[in-house]
């Protein structure tokens, strides 16, 4: 019947979730056919009118075609009934679609009472998700069947939060909170863009939101919350690679210079004090007992709080703060992966499946699993 709908049917992957006409994606939150359908509506009166209206023109072209030379022979002046109807037969269709556009933007616009609460924190170039709990994560994980609130602000610039599965979009500025929300129908993982080019590494602001059955949904969050307790003291640095997806776009493994110098060799330059600051001054001269930093440690803790204080030779001062983003364990746990780069590939995965995040906290859960049976 309709080609568009037929082709966006055969591409269709994600199980029984219904997938737009026009070559939209699937329709995952309970708002996405109601903005569908509107989309659809438009489309098809554009379809409708293309079709009549390139018809006629063709057709007459034919019809009424004369030899050249032909003296114009056309007397019309007006015809009132066909003037009446162009005017006000679109009159009703376009308010019908403002009305049915401005009802949706209403829906879309307040979130109801008692919507789960997110706080969204974009950044050049990555995204940070703060839960009531405590918990902090780079990608979205939310409840399926419950509406959910982002509450979102910039620390730079202009970014835009954008789930084409959910059909939400919405600005996020700086200096100012803005918000947006969803209802998400099914569990499963849909992709999460910034559509507000924001910079060079732009396209780097895409990561997914994953969308978890209640009871999953609370354990997940649970464990978020408190991950980096469950690692062993001693081996901090397994957390380096999650904690690195916030650098990465700035910051390379396999020294090679992006927008930040590379991490590669950075804990030697460090404790030799080789780094060279755009005031002229030496790492070397300004670290020790008394001195602006304590040490290599202190050194790399105030590079990521307040990462304007000293600005490496060559480079720009366009590190943001992490002050607030990262806990005290946290900043210790890039601190000791700086220090066992050498456990890592150029990506940050571990060389030694014992080193592995996911592992270590399986083996953290199960323990305490046979330790509350017991
Ligand atoms: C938007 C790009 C960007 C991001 C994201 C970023 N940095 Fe940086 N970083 C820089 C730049 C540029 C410099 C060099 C200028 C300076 O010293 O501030 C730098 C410098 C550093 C330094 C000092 C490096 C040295 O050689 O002395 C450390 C440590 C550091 N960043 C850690 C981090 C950590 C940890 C993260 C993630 C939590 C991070 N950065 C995220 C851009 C970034
Ligand atoms: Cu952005």
């Amino acid at each position: 019947m309709m080609i568009p709908s037929l082709l966006t049917m055969l591409l269709a992957t994600t199980g029984d979730l219904k997938v737009g006409q026009f070559g939209m994606p699937v329709q995952a939150s309970e708002v996405a056919p109601v903005i569908d359908n509107i989309f659809n509506f438009i489309t098809w009166i554009c379809i409708f009118f293309f079709v009549i209206i390139v018809g006629f023109i063709v057709f007459f072209m034919f019809k009424y075609s004369k030899p050249p030379g032909t003296p114009a022979t056309s007397n019309v002046t007006h015809n009132t009934p066909i003037e009446v109807a162009w005017t006000v037969l679109p009159l009703i269709l376009v308010i019908f679609i403002f009305y049915k556009g401005m009802d949706g933007y209403i829906d879309l616009r307040s979130a109801p009472l008692g919507a789960y609460e997110v706080n969204v924190v974009a950044q050049k170039w990555n995204w940070t998700f703060h839960y009531k709990n405590g918990a902090t994560t780079s990608v979205l994980i939310v409840p399926a069947n419950r509406p959910v609130k982002l509450i979102m602000s910039s620390q730079d610039v202009l970014h835009a939060l954008f789930i084409p599965d959910f059909r939400v979009k919405q600005d996020v500025v700086p200096g100012r909170i803005t918000t947006l929300w969803f209802t998400a129908i099914k569990a499963g993982e849909y992709d999460l863009y910034c559509a507000e080019y924001c910079g060079q590494q732009h396209s780097t602001m895409l990561t997914k939101v994953i969308v978890l059955d209640d009871a999953d949904f609370d354990t997940r969050i649970t464990e978020e919350a408190n991950y980096i307790d469950k690692i062993p003291p001693d081996m901090l640095y397994v957390a380096g690679p999650r904690l690195y997806m916030r650098c990465k776009s700035c910051h390379s493994l396999d020294g090679s210079d992006m927008t930040g110098p590379t991490w590669q060799g950075l804990w030697d330059r460090t404790v030799d004090g080789e780094q060279v600051f755009t005031d002229g001054t030496t790492l070397s001269n300004l670290m020790g007992a008394g001195k602006l930093f304590d040490g290599p440690e202190d050194y790399v803790t105030q590079s990521i709080n307040n990462p304007q204080q000293k600005i490496r030779m060559n480079y720009s001062g366009s590190m943001p703060t992490f002050k607030g983003q990262l806990g005290p364990l946290e900043v210790m746990a890039i601190i000791d992966f700086l220090k066992h780069l050498d456990k890592f590939d150029t990506d940050g995965n571990p060389l030694d499946s014992a080193d592995d995040l996911a592992t270590i906290l399986d083996a953290a859960k199960a323990a305490e699993a046979a330790s509350s049976n017991e």
